[in-house]
């Protein structure tokens, strides 16, 4: 197998060896491939290979500083070597286009967002996903819909990919009685129970131990309730942030242990807020806590859409196999600031997005960058790998698609997001008697004493309190 495949960062478990961060230790590169240590063996195809020892040659920096913008996959230009029969390609013209509609629509939904926002229409924090939809698309659209899927407050994109209709997003955005949790739930706290996306959270690496549970859920349904066709998997999306949260290692943990369906899908977008990545974490390479589990850890260019999903085939279907959980990390940008409420001014490299090695600023994604501006170019260098360009351009040059028809897509997408606006601004509010609903564990939504009668029933209790 060539480089681009050769070069797999699936790792299974082995003796324990220090990981901590040195100048010495390797960076890896997701722009460069490698034919040296990986296993050809691997079916984890589309993953970026990983460790690559760093040098600090001028010739080195050079060469990575001329690296160039990926805009057609790297896998798919490796198969176009062997052959330019279109059989070959990863993708055919229906799931091409299929891709390419749902990443336009998450942008495109976002960015209407945006300007709903700054009108007034939406309350409380609102986190867009602009720049990640490679990873959402890359792995929801090879889910089936009993598979569930738990997201972050970064939800709205997770949920559309998942086939929660744009209408009932945005309606809930609104905060109206016709959104997707009847106007209760708002940006950070999307749930369908019939798309099986189980939330949105606020908190960070809430989700996972949802995740796990619902993993459980399938494993236990299949292995114990004898329900054999019960094959679900789950997907957990959360942040590089997140990952140095106590929840992270707990349910890698139990997942591991008790090889559940699942795909922890790590979105390193290099940001925590203004965080560094660099600077939060005692290893960068996250994808390596997996074998430390005794899971394979994957690491993905996650700009790639076809990449992506190359590496979510296989973690999906390993799961459903009943060969256990991954751990995929993709590398990402975040094209906005953290919320709404951010007009991306904590994004300060001056803070440690770079590391120093010597006289070197060693960017994570293994640039050398002297350049004052450092945040301006951050920005600059990922935008031109935007996933809907890179994979707009693959389909034209692979004729797999015309600009006409890519067009028609982005048309026909504006008119969804228009209709989704429109429904959510006629939609009536949530009435009154919904305010103590889900509050209380009682469906009075008054709650039980210690005396076991309702609390209602104590005419002091609701003086000072809601009334509905
Ligand atoms: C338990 C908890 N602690 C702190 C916060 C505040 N907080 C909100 S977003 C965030 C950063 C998370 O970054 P990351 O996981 O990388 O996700 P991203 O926003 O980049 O998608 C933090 C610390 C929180 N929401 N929950
Ligand atoms: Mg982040």
């Amino acid at each position: 197998m060539s480089s681009a495949f050769s070069a797999t960062k699936i790792i299974q478990s082995r003796p324990l060896k220090s990981t901590s961060r040195s100048p010495d230790k390797p960076f890896f590169d997701p722009l460069k491939t490698s034919t040296s240590s990986a296993s050809s063996s691997s079916s984890f195809l589309g993953s970026t290979h990983k460790l690559r020892l760093h040098s600090n040659s001028a010739a080195a920096h050079t060469r990575r500083r001329s690296t160039s913008v990926v805009a057609v996959s790297d896998v798919v230009k490796d198969k176009k070597l062997k052959s330019s029969s279109l059989s070959n390609l990863l993708i055919t013209k229906s799931e091409g286009l299929e891709l390419y509609e749902d990443m336009v629509l998450g942008r495109s939904f976002e960015d209407m967002c945006a300007q709903m926002y700054y009108r007034g229409k939406m309350f409380g924090f609102v986190h867009l996903y602009n720049g990640q939809e490679a990873v959402s698309t890359g792995f929801i659209k090879l889910l089936n819909k009993e598979d569930c899927v738990v997201s972050t407050y970064r939800d709205h994109v997770h949920a559309l990919s998942k086939g929660v209709p744009a209408r009932s997003v945005m309606s809930e955005l609104f905060g109206k009685a016709t959104g997707c949790c009847r106007g209760q739930g708002g940006s950070m706290h999307m749930f369908s129970k019939q798309h099986n996306l189980l939330g949105g959270f606020a908190f960070i690496g809430e989700g996972i131990p949802v995740a796990t549970g619902a993993a459980f859920t399938s494993k236990y349904r299949r292995e114990v309730l004898k329900e054999a066709d019960c094959d679900h998997v789950t997907l957990a999306f959360f942040g590089d942030g997140t990952c140095n949260n106590g929840q992270f290692f707990e349910c890698l943990n139990m997942a591991a242990l008790w090889k559940l369906p699942i795909v922890f899908v790590v979105e390193n977008n290099l940001w925590a807020i203004g965080m560094s990545h660099l600077r939060a974490t005692s290893d960068p390479q996250i994808w390596k806590k997996g074998p430390a589990f005794g899971m394979p850890g994957v690491h993905v260019d996650g700009m790639d859409v076809l990449k992506v999903r190359q590496v979510a085939k296989e973690a999906i279907a390993r799961a459903r196999r009943g060969e256990g959980p991954t751990l995929v990390e993709c590398e990402t940008y975040r094209f906005r600031g953290h919320s709404l409420a951010d007009p991306d001014e904590l994004r300060d490299p001056g803070a440690g997005a770079y590391l120093r090695v010597g006289h070197f600023k060693i960017k994570y994604w293994g640039y050398v960058d002297t350049d004052p501006n450092l945040n301006t170019a951050e920005k600059a260098r990922f935008a031109e790998r935007d996933p809907i360009a890179a994979l707009k351009k693959y389909m034209i040059d692979n004729n797999l698609a015309s600009e006409a028809e890519l067009k028609a897509i982005e048309k026909k997408i504006d008119e969804v997001v228009e209709e989704a606006v429109e429904f959510a601004d006629e939609s009536p509010p949530p009435p009154r008697s919904q305010l103590l609903e889900n509050v209380f564990a009682d469906p009075k939504g008054f709650g039980i004493g210690p005396d076991g009668k309702y609390r209602c029933e104590d005419p002091k209790f609701t003086q000072g309190t809601a009334h509905v």
